[in-house]
């Protein structure tokens, strides 16, 4: 591999731990919290987590180490989508576990999840990690999106660990791969394994947050690095004044990552898929919405603008929803077949036409013919729509432009209006990490084998206090069955972290909602530029806008 300037200063950058983490392994003492219980639904978590359940929350403190001296082997695993820090996380952990112990191992399993089931892993050594320290991506040992969770799985996990001797495993995912580590961990104490299981909070998504886990690691990167982009896209908006971009941002479900990016950068508009839900709008309510900030700057010669889009935004819209339900049920079984054995579009247009309600047809025929065709090729494993497939940026700016069409002709808008689109997601995913992520996910590592250097199990790794330098950072541990609830999926009721949507009275939304009128007619654009790694602090170790504004470092006025 060839390592470019860049990434050779990187691999040099020594993140920085929480001060508590800062004296030496023989250093690092635990000072025990309350007992937990779950947030929801508690009776039924305790019967489900017998073993795991109601422990305590877990400080890490300065004192003498008095952790049992046993060898650990230790298995670890990237689940998911990539995010920025990844290979940090790893290289804190085996840090940690070198620290403590010269002889302890620590094995990778490769690919995700899947790793550990087909017994596909490498063992680290310095020379190997040392390569990745600081980079973003997930190539140190690939990631995977296979689920661990039906006993016939964890009965060959177990058989994998007893194999290699692994005392533990760290699985580095998102609420739903922490979740299976809970039911993993408990899998593990009930058969009285010895393997325990410690979990680490990922995604760009920023929605695996709650009382204890202030953000997810790589939410950080992945928005400064869609800002950058964006900032740049409104610059050229703004030097050439003759288009409109608009510009999808991944996230999934939640708007995290959308509301972040427009603190960021102040466009014109961006969509909030919770308050699309919240106020049940429908999709010729948001065009008119965007149309009204177009119209209301072409007024002052401004023919140019920028609109975030939220991946999963069009979930949101109850009317595109109930569309997306019916079209699953009008090509469910055989229906298939007999859709795709019709030759023309007009053919197919005329199935369609039949086998929707008069309200979806409404709906559907709104649509412009590339993003309904879409509706009904891009299908996944299960013949179901893909809603994260469709192209909403260009869903939107279809109806805009034709209800700006219906102004000219009504004579109530003469401006001009023209489109550009674009998708940021993988573009941010494997950014070189921050300094902030950099930071964080190193502590989640080195964190995450002092859990399991004190025997915890069912545990997700826990640094807070986030919103403050890294000196003053909080290194700990919460029981993962205290962020769980019951909620049903695919028919089961079942225990889950809760994913976090964005809050519509949460700081954050509330400073958007103040200042959003005046950017959607006035050009307020911000750059915020590249992410900086050296230079002073005030530049390189910021924090992220949703972050500042959580924790009161931010204010309305600012
Ligand atoms: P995780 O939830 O696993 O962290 O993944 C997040 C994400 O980046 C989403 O923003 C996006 O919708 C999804 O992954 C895309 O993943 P894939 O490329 O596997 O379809």
């Amino acid at each position: 591999m060839k390592i470019t300037p860049l990434q050779q200063a990187r691999l040099q950058y020594q993140p920085k731990l929480p001060g508590m983490l800062r004296n030496g392994i023989k250093q690092i003492s635990v000072l025990e919290g309350e007992a937990t219980c779950s947030v929801a639904d508690q009776a039924k978590i305790k019967e489900l987590f017998p073993n795991t359940y109601g422990k305590k929350e877990i400080t890490f403190v300065k004192g003498e180490n008095t952790s049992e001296a046993k060898k650990q082997v230790v298995g670890v695993i990237l689940s998911g989508g990539q995010a920025p820090g990844g290979h940090n996380v790893v290289c804190g952990l085996y840090d940690a576990l070198k620290a403590t112990n010269k002889e302890n191992v620590l094995l990778g399993f490769k690919g995700g999840p899947s790793g550990l089931l087909n017994d596909d892993y490498l063992e680290f050594d310095d020379e190997y990690i040392d390569q990745f320290r600081n980079t973003g991506g997930f190539d140190i040992i690939g990631s995977g999106r296979t689920k661990l969770e039906t006993e016939q799985q964890f009965e060959v996990a177990a058989q994998v660990c007893k194999k290699h001797g692994v005392t533990a495993i760290v699985i580095i995912g998102g609420d739903d791969s922490n979740t299976n580590a809970a039911v993993l961990a408990e899998y593990f104490a009930a058969k009285n394994t010895g393997v325990q299981v410690i979990g680490c909070p990922k995604t760009i998504d920023g929605d695996l947050k709650n009382d204890d886990i202030e953000c997810s690691f790589g939410f950080d990167t992945a928005t400064k690095t869609y800002s950058e982009l964006i900032g740049n896209i409104e610059r050229d908006a703004n030097s050439a004044k003759k288009y409109w971009h608009f510009i999808k941002v991944m996230g999934r479900s939640a708007s995290h990552v959308a509301l972040e990016c427009a603190l960021q950068t102040q466009p014109n508009i961006c969509l909030v898929s919770e308050e699309v839900a919240e106020k049940k709008m429908s999709l010729s309510s948001i065009a008119n919405y965007i149309a009204d900030s177009v119209c209301a700057r072409a007024e002052r010669g401004l023919n140019f603008g920028v609109a975030i889009i939220p991946e999963g935004v069009v979930e949101f819209v109850p009317e595109f929803k109930t569309l997306i339900s019916e079209i699953n049920e009008l090509l469910a079984g055989s229906k298939a077949d007999e859709f795709n054995k019709l030759d023309s579009w007009t053919e197919k247009y005329s199935f369609i036409e039949n086998g929707l309600s008069k309200a979806s047809m409404d709906v559907f025929a709104l649509l412009p013919q590339s993003i309904q065709q879409q509706l009904f090729f891009e299908r996944d494993p299960h013949g179901n729509v893909q809603v994260s497939l469709i192209e909403s940026e260009k869903l939107f700016s279809a109806l805009v432009k034709n209800e700006l069409d219906k102004r000219k002709e009504a004579g109530t808008y003469k401006g001009k209006f023209t489109a550009q689109h674009h998708f940021f997601g993988y573009e941010g995913r494997c950014a070189f990490p921050s300094n902030f992520d950099a930071d964080y996910c190193y502590s989640l590592g080195y964190n995450a084998f002092m859990l399991i250097q004190y025997g915890y199990t069912g545990y997700l790794s826990k640094v807070s206090n986030l919103s403050q330098p890294a000196q003053q950072w909080v290194a700990g541990g919460m029981p993962i069955t205290k962020m769980m609830n019951i909620e049903r999926r695919h028919g089961e009721d079942k225990p889950v972290i809760r994913k976090a949507l964005v809050e519509l009275d949460g700081a954050p939304f509330k400073y958007f909602q103040a200042h959003r009128d005046i950017w959607a007619v006035e050009t307020a654009f911000t750059y915020p530029g590249a992410i900086q790694y050296y230079g002073p602090t005030e530049v390189c170790d910021l924090t992220t806008r949703t972050l500042a504004l959580e924790k009161g470092k931010m204010t309305m006025q600012d």
